[in-house]
């Protein structure tokens, strides 16, 4: 019997031999000071490369996009050459990789940003919750609020990061809008309180990510550029009065580019799967990826009536390199190891079995 879940399917530009994409997951190892990925990533992208299609943790566009230790950048020349290797390696096994390309906002904290500088965003309000640093976890600062020439500079730096991405060898870019980070710093009323060309319309709040998206399709063909939303997220701080309303446009509008997909968050990231996101999805008319909380029987369900075309796994991609096989053999799921998932080197990261016999 076939599934569509493991048949191989066009998202865009980017031709994936299954639907189980490995979701980006924040792993903090990397080299802290250079931004640099290294041989232990070479070889944990490389063991994940049955999945259709892997979206690399997080990956700051610019020193200033920092906001957690020891995550990736994409904007120097070492990075890229860094990158190129895990490229490399996931494509000798077959498998296909795009960067998410990130910048954090007010997520951030004055020891990981450049001269120990405030972090910025759409706002001076601090989001009120908490990142992790060398002292541990730590309340995140108060940001400044961008000025529109540094909106500019910005902007730049998303085409700079999208251009080092193709240098790297990826085989697209995914946008992340999603989880408070700056974009949604942007897009939500509960975080955005600008009187500005900025500010207060949708159309307003939705400025700065279009102008992204310009700037990424610049470089990048529409069918290798994929983003992520989270409309109904509270994630890192955040809220907005009416998600239907502020959503609905903005997936109208970037209906029109022809992207390579939409990859959503269904609900609270990482948590219940509430909010009207099938209704948004229904406004959607290029390839879906789905994202939150699924398990086998979820994803063979949504895939199998059509109501996604991808389906984005995380936490169980942490513990089981050869996913997509397992999940098509219905074969039992490692279980991982929480203590393992931001720092720390190959254990609990390179370390967990794949199935005999594969
Ligand atoms: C967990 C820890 C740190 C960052 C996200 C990039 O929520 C993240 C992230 C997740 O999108």
């Amino acid at each position: 019997m076939t599934e569509p879940l493991f048949d191989p399917f066009s998202a865009g530009d980017i031709e994936v031999a299954n639907r189980v994409v490995m979701a980006p997951l924040t792993r903090n190892r990397a080299d802290d000071r250079t931004g640099e990925v290294g041989d232990l990533h070479v070889e944990y992208y490389r063991q994940r490369a049955g999945a259709g299609l892997i979206v690399t943790e997080a990956s700051q566009i610019s020193p200033q996009g920092k906001g957690y230790i020891a995550t990736p950048g994409i904007h120097s020349d070492a990075q890229v050459a860094a990158w190129r290797k895990v490229t490399d390696a996931v494509h000798a096994e077959g498998g296909k990789i795009v960067i998410q390309l990130w910048h954090v906002g007010r997520i951030s904290h004055v020891d990981l940003q450049p001269g120990g500088a405030a972090p910025v965003s759409s706002t001076a309000q601090p989001a009120g919750v908490k990142t992790f640093t060398s002292e541990g976890f730590v309340e995140t600062s108060t940001p400044r609020a961008l000025t529109e020439a540094e909106i500019a500079d910005v902007v730049a730096d998303y085409a700079h990061a999208a251009r080092s991405a193709k240098e790297a060898g990826f085989d697209g870019i995914e946008v992340h809008a999603a989880n408070g980070y700056l974009i949604e710093q942007f897009l939500k009323d509960g975080a955005n309180d600008r009187s500005d060309s900025y500010g207060g319309s949708v159309e307003n709040r939705a400025r700065f990510l279009f102008e992204v998206m310009d700037a990424v399709l610049g470089v990048w063909e529409p069918g290798r550029v994929g983003i992520r939303l989270s409309p109904f997220s509270p994630a890192n701080g955040i809220s907005d009065s009416d998600p239907v309303a502020t959503y609905t446009p903005i997936i109208e509008r970037l209906n029109g580019m022809g992207l390579s997909y939409l990859h959503m968050v269904e609900g609270e990231t990482g948590g219940a799967r509430t909010g009207a996101f099938d209704d948004l999805r229904k406004l959607w008319t290029g390839a879906y990826m789905g994202n939150n909380g699924y398990d086998r029987d979820l994803a063979l369900e949504r895939a199998g009536s059509g109501a996604v075309d991808l389906v984005a796994f995380g936490r169980p991609f942490i513990a089981n390199p050869d996913l997509a096989e397992r999940l098509r053999r219905d074969a039992p799921l490692n279980e991982g190891d929480k203590s393992t998932w931001y720092g720390g080197g190959a254990e609990g990261y390179t370390d967990y079995p794949v199935l005999e016999n594969a």
